[in-house]
């Protein structure tokens, strides 16, 4: 018999007793590859790589610690060690990086062994992102700022073909109407890495703020930085301001922060593009220096909201253009990025029909209306931009009047501007408001901070797809990408925004990543939780709210019961719920169909992790009343795009929400609204509840009037009651049950009246919503 020799019999021993000690080596299932943005292709082999203290990366170009860095600092973070980077290969656990120019930009190849890990690319992008992938393979804990004890470093042997599906992928960040400090944008940058997203849009100037230094132009920051602060109130609720306000509110980057914050981002993969706006969103530039405008007349920097916009830059005189080539002269020797974006979106130009200058302008450049007056602005500022090789990007208004030769079109009011401009034969990066607008809501209005309105939950972005069908395979190519826009009107602080990005954004980088055919909802909320798990040792104040339990109704008119179905963003996750007003805990019933519903009950629902609650409790009382699931009969139908949740929508016990899209709400515009209930027998009531919402912003208004009538037979009617509320100022978005009580009156009809205000005093229709109407 062989007898073994000493050095085996000691492996052989340590291999029993790691085994005997219940540390068995870890065996990896695809179950447990939680990367974001999934990757093209994997291939999992067996065993693993195990980072140590004594693990090297082997390069051979230059960069490589600005590359290298990402892990470096992770593991001086968790274990204190100083991992060591040499152009030799050591026998054995190294990282290696292979220069490969077959592979496209971007585009990596990762191969795991048990000895040695190699990343090849073509670029350093390519080589950031495998690192980002390794990253992504190891424990959570690699994130952690702090000491990690009894950590296991080891990513399992495997074989990643990765590369982006487009070249532009992008988050806009608005530090205008909020200043935010370099600090920040830095930290922003180091996230987009993460997800191996490659551009920052920095929108340095609008109406509320010039946030970037100009030598030439000193006021631009020293009175166009800063404003009155009237932090305190709601963005719409601000009043005008004027010259001789005290600015305190404000902040910019100096030159020197600009070239900091671009060699940071360039460091990282990052391209910074600047928007300088013109030829409106510039009344800070005009409150710093007057002439620019046609009027000349003297503004404030405004503090909040201004709806239209009507100061605006002069297209008349040439002085405009002078001082427009002269900051961009100094913005473009500061950013290496080939664009320059100058805005062009929501320019009122009512100030140019009426301005000498600005008619002579178009007498002599032969232009029919202001909105080629528009066009001639651009392609004056184009010709400037591409004479010093760069391109000029402008938001989807660019199109009207005539498009600029070589522009490229950022297209937000829906997909339609980009599909137009690459018909032309344009490229377009699509940020359409329904899937890229990061002010928007994620959850459920009532449980979320204030945002600029809409709805745009985690699986809508997740939805989202640059490329419109109805686009040529030619066309398709000028679609370069997608990007997310964070507009900060309603966003003060660096935690809030944080909480708009995350986990947004995480959905948008697979979807401008990963190859369609990939997308899988399912999948990337089996991932999601592990990059949650990351936000959190990051310090990120990322978004719950697709752990937010919501609740839709049905009536079962045969049975006169309510049937209320809980669902949440997640797939086939634990619900559980109680209604009997206790406490929910770990023996809570789980969901598992409709919960029948015969009177008022209070029901609390939350989702469920590992037998815990997790995420904001549901907690809401159905109020069963006398006109649940009757028949509603309306003399005005309400409007096409709020038609709620159809016949039953007044009387199913569900309350429309801060949310006006919530599909719980049927609206009027410019009418009232009259409804006849059935309570289909003689009934005693006395009182009537009517549930409605007011959001001056975008036009909606409590009514001013009530009226209740009632009836035994559907053709004579008595009034019972009314409330009344005048019109007032109403800054925010508030929901209101206006009550009518009376002395008990046996009815079977109930005709409800709510007045609509018609019209604001500033002029234009006014929307009446309603939801619900209960009857007791
Ligand atoms: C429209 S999107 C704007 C911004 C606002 C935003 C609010 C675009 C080009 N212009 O100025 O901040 O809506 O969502």
């Amino acid at each position: 018999m062989k007898r073994l020799g000493f050095s085996k019999i000691i492996a052989i021993m340590v291999f029993v007793s790691l085994f005997s000690c219940g540390k068995q080596a870890k065996v990896f299932t695809e179950n447990d590859i939680k990367i974001i943005p999934q990757p093209v292709e994997f291939t999992l082999g067996e065993g693993v790589f195990k980072f140590t203290e004594n693990t090297k990366f082997v390069v051979n170009f230059k960069d490589d610690l600005v590359i290298t860095n990402i892990l470096l600092e992770k593991f001086k973070n968790t274990e204190n060690w100083n991992l060591e980077v040499t152009k030799e290969a050591p026998t054995n656990n190294y990282v290696e990086f292979i220069l490969d120019n077959n592979l496209n930009n971007e585009a990596y190849q990762l191969t795991v062994a048990p000895d040695k890990i190699t990343i090849s690319a073509k670029d350093a992008k390519g080589f950031m992102y495998g690192l980002e992938t390794i990253r992504q393979l190891l424990p959570v804990e690699i994130e952690s700022k702090e000491k990690v004890s009894n950590a296991n470093w080891i990513i399992p042997v495997m074989e990643i073909k990765d590369q982006p599906r487009f070249q532009y992928r992008g988050l806009h960040l608005d530090v205008a109407r909020h200043f935010f400090k370099k600090e920040y944008i830095k930290k922003t940058i180091d996230r987009l890495a993460m997800l191996k997203m490659n551009v920052l849009h920095f929108h340095l100037v609008d109406d509320q703020g010039w946030r970037i230094e100009i030598k030439k132009y000193p006021k631009l920051t020293e009175v166009g930085a800063f404003r009155l602060d009237q932090e305190d109130l709601h963005w719409d609720g601000r009043r005008v301001t004027t010259p001789e306000d005290e600015a305190t509110y404000g902040g910019f980057y100096t030159q020197e922060d600009i070239k900091e914050i671009v060699t940071y981002a360039t460091a990282k993969g990052i391209e910074v593009i600047p928007e300088i706006e013109m030829p409106a969103h510039v009344m800070s530039a005009i409150a710093s220096y007057p002439e620019l405008s046609c009027f000349e007349t003297p503004i404030g920097v405004p503090s909040g909201g201004v709806w239209p916009i009507t100061e605006i830059y002069c297209a008349g005189k040439d002085s405009t253009f002078e001082f427009l080539e002269n900051v961009l002269l100094e913005v473009i020797e500061l950013f290496p990025s080939k664009y320059i974006h100058i805005g062009g979106d929501e320019a009122t130009k009512t100030n140019w029909a009426k301005c000498p200058n600005c008619q002579k302008r178009m007498k002599t450049e032969q232009l029919e209306n202001v909105e080629e007056l528009q066009s001639y602005f651009v392609k004056r500022m184009e010709k400037f931009i591409n004479s010093k090789g760069k391109s000029l990007i402008g938001w989807d208004e660019i199109l009207e009047g005539g498009l600029a030769p070589e522009a490229t079109v950022m297209s937000w009011r829906g997909v339609k501007g980009g599909v137009e401009a690459a018909k032309q034969g344009h490229d377009v990066i699509m940020t359409p408001g329904s899937h890229c607008y990061f002010d928007h809501y994620q959850g459920p209005q009532n449980e979320e901070p204030l945002a600029w309105g809409g709805y745009t939950p985690l699986s809508k972005v997740y939805e989202f797809d640059p490329i419109v069908e109805e686009l040529s395979e030619a066309e398709k190519k000028h679609i370069l990408g997608g990007q997310a826009n964070l507009w900060s009107e309603q966003i003060q602080t660096e935690s809030h925004s944080e909480y708009m990005i995350f986990p947004r954004l995480a959905a948008l980088s697979e979807a401008l990543w990963s190859p369609k055919e990939l997308r899988d909802w399912n999948y990337f909320t089996n991932r999601i939780t592990s990059m949650f798990k990351r936000y959190e040792l990051l310090d990120i104040n990322y978004a719950k709210s697709a752990y937010l339990v919501t609740a839709d109704t049905q009536i079962k008119l045969e049975e006169n019961i309510v049937e209320v179905l809980l669902k949440n963003e997640f797939p086939n996750s634990d619900i559980r719920y109680i209604i009997d007003g206790t406490d929910l805990n770990s023996t809570s019933k789980k969901y598992s169909e409709p919960i029948k519903i015969t009177e008022t009950t209070n029901l609390k629902a939350s989702l469920f992790e590992n037998n815990q609650p997790i995420g904001k409790e549901f907690n809401q009382t159905i109020k069963f009343h006398k006109a649940v699931g009757k028949k509603v009969s309306y003399k005005e139908i309400y409007n096409d795009n709020y038609q709620g949740a159809g016949e039953f929508t007044l009387v199913n016990t569900l309350r429309g929400t801060k949310n006006f899209h919530d599909g719980q709400w049927q609206a009027w515009l410019g009418k009232d609204m009259e409804v006849v209930i059935d309570l289909e027998k003689e009934t005693s009531i006395s009182e009537v509840t009517v549930g409605s919402m007011e959001n001056q912003g975008p036009g909606i208004y409590y009514p001013i009037k009530i009226e209740v009538f009632v009836s035994l037979n559907g053709k004579d009617y008595k009034r019972v009651g009314n409330v009344e509320r005048a019109y007032a100022k109403n800054p925010g978005s508030e929901l209101k049950e206006f009550k009518i009580e009376f002395s008990a009156q046996n009815a079977q009809y109930v005709k409800v009246i709510a007045t609509n205000l018609k019209n604001t005093p500033e002029g234009g229709d006014t929307w009446l919503f309603i939801d619900e109407i209960l009857i007791d």
